[in-house]
């Protein structure tokens, strides 16, 4: 019984509302939304601080006003998933910095924090003609610290059935403009719009993207058009609610379109879910830098510092999504324990 009791406090912590957010151990947990007791991209409205703690604002110092050049999220407390065509030719990730809590990017408050990159990991096969395998994974100087408004964002293995999700949102901080392929109005406040999934087969029909859209992308947005992600919402979440509890998942990284908003052509995802065990290896590969496996991605870092990173997976069951490793590591110390209570009474 005595041995149930951590487990017991652990999922009492949990509970949406009631946790302890500064230790990086759940994901997909928005405890400012919890708090605030309800619940620009292209036809969205401000986000309030803290809607989406994992989000991230990849900022170049090269780049005019706040810098900022795309979007990410937090997937453990030192990596950030995004696009790969984010990191193209002129950027430099010595110029980068990585803007963590943030709402408004003209206004960085206390509970921001500012890190530096200490490498990106391009995905292999990316291909900026087709934009097939567009994803990146960027390591942070340091881990971040949890709190109300920095949370870990949730990735989902193959179990989790994405097409059946219906509460699904995209955020940013890129172009606002409608119908727009020219550059428009950046926002400064962190937008978001809700969207609908749409099926793979109709979004690669002749009258929508005809064929471009790639089986490891995700089509997201309306038939219609109106709301939709755009320029510099790129390598930010798609996300979408958990069907049985209060916790979201990142399905997917803004990747790419035929304009924004447009009618038939709506934003198209890069799936993490497909891309989870290509991410789990970079973060295995990462945290042993001698393994063969290490040696034939792509990094544009010079220097390793290891650090036990673990892709963060949620339970797919219950309200309160652990990664899998924490309660791996819980137990393994409860089994611990046992055979060493087994042992003295023998
Ligand atoms: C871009 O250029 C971009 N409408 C991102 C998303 C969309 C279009 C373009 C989706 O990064």
């Amino acid at each position: 019984m005595l041995l149930l009791l951590p487990l017991v406090l652990l999922l009492a912590a949990c509970r949406p509302g009631h946790g302890y957010y500064g230790a990086c151990d759940t994901c997909g947990m928005r405890p400012m939304a919890y708090h605030y007791n309800n619940m620009r991209i292209v036809g969205g409205t401000d986000a309030r601080h803290g809607n989406w703690p994992w989000i991230v604002s990849i900022q170049s110092y090269r780049l005019a006003g706040t810098g900022h050049l795309c979007g990410g999220s937090l997937i453990t407390p030192q990596w950030v998933l995004s696009a790969a065509h984010c990191f193209g030719h002129s950027i430099h990730i010595l110029d980068l910095r990585v803007v963590i809590g943030a709402n408004d990017l003209t206004h960085l408050g206390q509970e921001v924090e500012v890190h530096t990159v200490r490498r990106a990991i391009l995905h292999e096969y990316y291909n900026n003609r087709t934009m097939a395998n567009d994803i990146a994974l960027l390591e942070l100087d340091r881990p971040v610290h949890c709190s109300y408004y920095i949370q870990l964002a949730c990735v989902p293995d193959t179990s989790l059935r994405v097409s059946e999700l219906t509460d699904c949102w995209v955020a940013g901080w890129g172009y606002t403009g409608f119908r727009s392929v020219v550059p428009n109005p950046v926002a400064d406040v962190l937008q978001e719009a809700k969207v609908q999934l749409i099926d793979l087969h109709i979004c690669n029909s002749s009258h929508w993207y005809a064929g471009a859209v790639h089986t490891h992308n995700i089509c997201a947005g309306y038939p219609q058009g109106g709301i939709d992600t755009c320029q510099g919402d790129s390598g930010g979440p798609l996300m979408c609610r958990d069907k049985n509890a209060d916790y979201f998942w990142v399905i997917g990284v803004t990747s790419w379109g035929n304009g924004c908003g447009r009618a038939y052509q709506p934003g198209i995802y890069a799936s993490t879910q497909h891309f989870y065990s290509w991410i789990l290896m970079q973060l295995r590969a990462a945290a042993h830098p001698t393994s063969r496996t290490w040696s034939h991605f792509m990094t544009t870092s010079s220097h390793y510092h290891g650090q036990n990173a673990a892709p963060t997976q949620a339970s797919t069951s219950g309200s309160c999504p652990y990664p899998v490793q924490k309660l791996r590591e819980f137990f393994t110390g409860v089994q611990n324990l046992l055979q060493t209570l087994r042992g003295n009474k023998a």
